[in-house]
């Protein structure tokens, strides 16, 4: 392995002017021991490995059971994204929006440059050349990462396409994005002890959308610190792409393909921790239908030569929540966690292997994800609720053929869906893409038992992307009607899902999971005019008979109520959409208002 000792420029891997200022500019704020020019091999990613078993960051895990595979367990002060520690440094506070924290780009930099002086003494600067989305694909974007943690660059080695070719793709080109990572935790005196986790109690993590940066201090966990994902894919790159005519959207990519061995590309969002893995990776129940995956997390979109939009997943591996995840609810998953994972706050069992909630039999003893002694009698779950897995995609067994083609894969149709116990029907059809992007501004969740707030109360996550649209919501809906009427007819077909409806007795109405299917295959039908639909105030839904659920045990009842309009819920739900629309001011699109209107009057 080619540690390049001591500093740059003599490892400098590439002669691109801007990546070497901005490594230089890194290394001066930082003051680094030494730089390392991270060139994306397999032999790097096992030095990565060893370095943080080596630092007591992390343990093998049994090698019969899980092949080339480590635990980390993080500060147990640094377990997950800090929502209220996220900033978008606009230059206008109005170009960041309500929904989004603020900070002036210069105060913000004097803030963290501050805080940057020395933050890496004692320890390695990474530079991490990687690309989003295959190397070369016109829908594609380069990145450059500084950072002092080893476990963010082993991440990234998963998650994203790291090396060498990259520098080759990016040539002297100014056009990547520049993301500056640290921990936090300089170890300022060659005596001073490191710590397995080191992270910092102050936490920033900064955008600067108009220069494409990231600033990212005091987190070493997940998105925070892996800043091809969430930072840069749809932060930056929503910005990006609303400045280039694309789309950078929180969506998983799965294809279909019915028994005849015609296939669609779906798309689909969901606010976070609502089975979009599960959905990404779902063996379906209908008799010869296939699902297989994209991506379940992020799709960039652009326009191909045929007017068509042509989706990439960005990412090479899954970054998924680990409890709740299992044989009955993602199969596919845990196939793809064999070998080669990396395991973050899960439980270790007594003989090296992890467990966590809902993964199956339960261990009469583990090793918490705090290190501490547990049985299921601890009172305490094993695992943290956050604990996660990081996993190639090309391990996954429905990997579709498509899932690197750098040209992209046509969507045929986008998804929107939430958790919602009423009102909302299991799917909805929207009438055009003005309405579908109505549809998608609206999308909202009930709040579980695990957030706060009053269960039961409604959350509005807009397409999703509430947490990581890099610029004003009012303006990205704006961006959606562009898309719609630059696309016009050949724009994807928009539906609205809802796996989560209850009875009266508070009882799941459908089965969700693998069963999910069925609602996918009239969605496909609809985009190949096959399926019959019904048209109501809200929009279309499945005419009586066109949803197969031969076979499924849904009392007649329940299948009525789910693709029934629940006309009174609706109603009731305008005034909550006013509400929700006046966060955005001025920049709402007039073209939003009226469909509001429409959606009043249809509704009588
Ligand atoms: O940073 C974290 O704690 C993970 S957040 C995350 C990870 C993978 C996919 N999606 C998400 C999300 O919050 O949407
Ligand atoms: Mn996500």
């Amino acid at each position: 392995m080619s540690v390049q000792s001591k500093i740059a420029p003599e490892g400098a891997k590439t002669t691109n002017p801007k990546v070497l200022a901005f490594v230089e500019e890194a290394k001066s704020l930082f003051k680094p021991e030494q730089v390392m020019w991270c060139d994306g091999s397999k032999a790097e990613y096992q030095h990565l490995l060893k370095t943080l078993v080596d630092g007591g960051t992390a343990m093998w895990l049994d090698p019969e059971k899980r092949p080339n595979s480590i635990l980390v367990r993080s500060d147990p002060l640094d377990v997950a994204r800090v929502e209220d520690q996220t900033y978008i440094c606009s230059k206008s506070k109005d170009d960041a929006g309500p929904t989004n924290n603020w900070f002036d780009p210069a105060e913000m930099k004097v803030t963290l440059s501050k805080l940057y002086d020395g933050a890496m003494a004692g320890r390695t600067m990474y530079v991490v050349p990687y690309s989003m989305g295959p190397v070369g694909s016109p829908i594609a974007g380069i990145g450059v990462m500084v950072t002092d943690s080893a476990y963010a660059v082993a991440n990234m080695h998963i998650m994203t396409r790291v090396g060498d070719k990259v520098w080759k793709a990016l040539g002297n080109s100014e056009d990547f994005v520049r993301g500056m990572h640290t921990v936090g935790y300089p170890l300022s005196t060659p005596t001073t002890a490191d710590v397995p986790w080191p992270c910092n109690k102050t936490k920033y993590i900064s955008h600067f959308p108009e220069t494409r940066e990231i600033w990212s201090y005091g987190s070493g966990y997940g998105g925070n610190a892996l800043l091809g994902k969430k930072c840069h894919a749809l932060r930056i790159a929503s910005v990006k792409a609303r400045d280039e005519g694309w789309m950078a959207e929180h969506m998983l990519i799965l294809k279909l393909t019915n028994p005849e061995g015609k296939s669609k590309f779906i798309a689909a969002a969901f606010p976070s921790a609502c089975g979009k893995t599960n959905l990404a990776m779902l063996n379906p129940t209908i008799p010869g239908w296939k699902a297989e995956t994209i991506g379940d997390d992020i799709c960039w979109m652009k326009f191909g030569a045929d007017g068509r939009l042509y989706a990439i997943n960005p990412e090479t591996g899954f970054f998924g929540v680990a409890p709740g995840t299992s044989d009955e609810s993602n199969l596919n998953a845990m196939k793809t966690l064999t070998a080669n994972c990396i395991y973050s706050n899960v439980a270790l069992t007594d003989d090296g292997d992890v467990w966590w909630e809902q993964m199956g039999t339960t261990p009469d003893h583990t090793v918490d994800w705090m290190r501490r002694s547990w049985t299921p009698a601890s009172g305490r779950p094993a695992a943290h609720p956050n604990a996660r897995f990081t996993a190639p995609a090309s391990q996954c067994p429905v990997i579709a053929k498509e899932w690197e083609d750098p040209k992209g894969v046509p969507i045929d149709a986008i998804l929107f869906g939430g958790r919602r116990a009423t009102v909302v029907p299991l799917v909805t059809e929207a009438l055009n893409w003005l309405h579908g992007t109505f549809l998608g501004s609206i999308m909202a969740s009930e709040k579980t038992a695990a957030a706060a707030g009053k269960i039961g109360d409604l959350r509005r996550d807009p397409m999703a992307m509430l947490p990581f649209c890099g610029y004003h919501m009012g303006d990205y809906f704006a961006h959606w009607v562009k898309m719609g009427e630059k696309g016009g007819a050949k724009m994807p077909k928009i539906f609205y899902v809802n796996w989560f409806r209850k009875n009266d007795a508070g009882k799941f109405m459908w089965p969700g999971y693998a069963e999910n299917s069925r609602v996918l295959k009239w969605i496909f039908e609809r985009c190949d005019g096959t399926a019959k639909a019904v048209d109501t105030p809200i929009g279309k839904l499945p005419a009586e008979g066109s949803l197969d659920v031969k076979g499924l045990k849904v009392a007649p009842d329940d299948l009525k109520e789910l693709t029934h309009v629940d006309k009174e819920g609706w109603k009731a739900e305008l005034p909550l959409i006013k509400e929700h629309f006046a966060t955005f001011g001025a920049k709402l699109p007039k073209a939003l208002s009226d469909e509001l209107a429409s959606l009043e009057k249809r509704l009588g």
